[in-house]
């Protein structure tokens, strides 16, 4: 039998299987660098790759209720246990001091992407600038439609803190956080707040919308504090 839909067919087969072997080396390629990843070891002595992550390339769309992408209505305001509550507009933000961070992320449905390139202001720049009190020991992160996330004052005051408008050279696209959202690198990444609407210091703890749904209060991905044990 070498009927014309017979050779279609047999084409076809080979097509897909030309696809399954491409398939099979990306996910062969991407085990290699999650292994590696695994044996590395950062400079705090912990390993690169958090217990029961995999790589991927590039962060992924996760959703949320998106925000206003416009720079032209964004506010960010910081206030709470300050000296002096700051609201910046976009234009205010980018005139203070920028830095470029590289930076490790993990998502707790267990994908990470290693050095993903940020560029926005350091938490503790605007902490100095607003005049934290002594008494603030947590920081709420305040986004769109009420999400909200909290982090240890020290967590969020961390070198590798900022809140971020630009990802890989590009501006922050609509679906992670446009214009402004915040980036805490060590903490699984539902604690950085996409579409920012403010930073503010407290003194008692207000779990945030993750947080009083299940999700661990602190998210340590090396401790692998994903739930609280539902
Ligand atoms: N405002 C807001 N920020 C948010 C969320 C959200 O629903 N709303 N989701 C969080 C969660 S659960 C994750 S995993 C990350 C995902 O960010 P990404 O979509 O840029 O990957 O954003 C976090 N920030
Ligand atoms: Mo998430």
């Amino acid at each position: 039998m070498d009927t014309p839909s017979r050779r279609k067919f047999l084409s076809g087969l080979s097509a897909g299987s030309a696809v399954v072997a491409l398939g099979w080396l990306g996910v062969v390629a991407c085990d290699r660098a999650t292994e590696a990843a695994r044996k590395e070891k950062r400079s705090d002595g912990r390993p690169r790759l958090p217990p029961g992550q995999y790589l991927i390339d590039r962060i992924r769309p996760m959703g949320g209720e998106e925000g206003d992408p416009s720079p032209r209505n964004f506010r960010l305001k910081v206030h709470g246990l300050v000296e002096r509550a700051l609201d910046l507009d976009f234009a205010a933000l980018l005139a203070l001091p920028q830095i470029d961070l590289q930076c490790d992320v993990h998502c707790v449905t267990k994908w990470s992407v290693l050095g993903a390139k940020w560029t926005g202001v350091k938490l503790t720049e605007l902490a100095a600038r607003a005049g934290v009190l002594p008494s603030a020991r947590h920081v709420i992160f305040e986004a769109a439609f009420g999400y909200t996330s909290n982090v240890l004052i020290e967590e969020a005051l961390a070198p590798n803190a900022i809140v971020a408008h630009r990802y890989e050279g590009e501006a922050l696209e609509l679906a992670h956080g446009a214009p402004v959202r915040a980036i805490v690198p060590d903490l699984y990444f539902w604690k950085s707040a996409k579409w920012l609407t403010g930073v503010k210091f407290v003194q008692d703890d207000e779990p945030g919308y993750w947080e009083t749904r299940g999700y661990h209060n602190h998210a340590d991905p090396w401790k692998e504090e994903r739930t609280t044990g539902w």
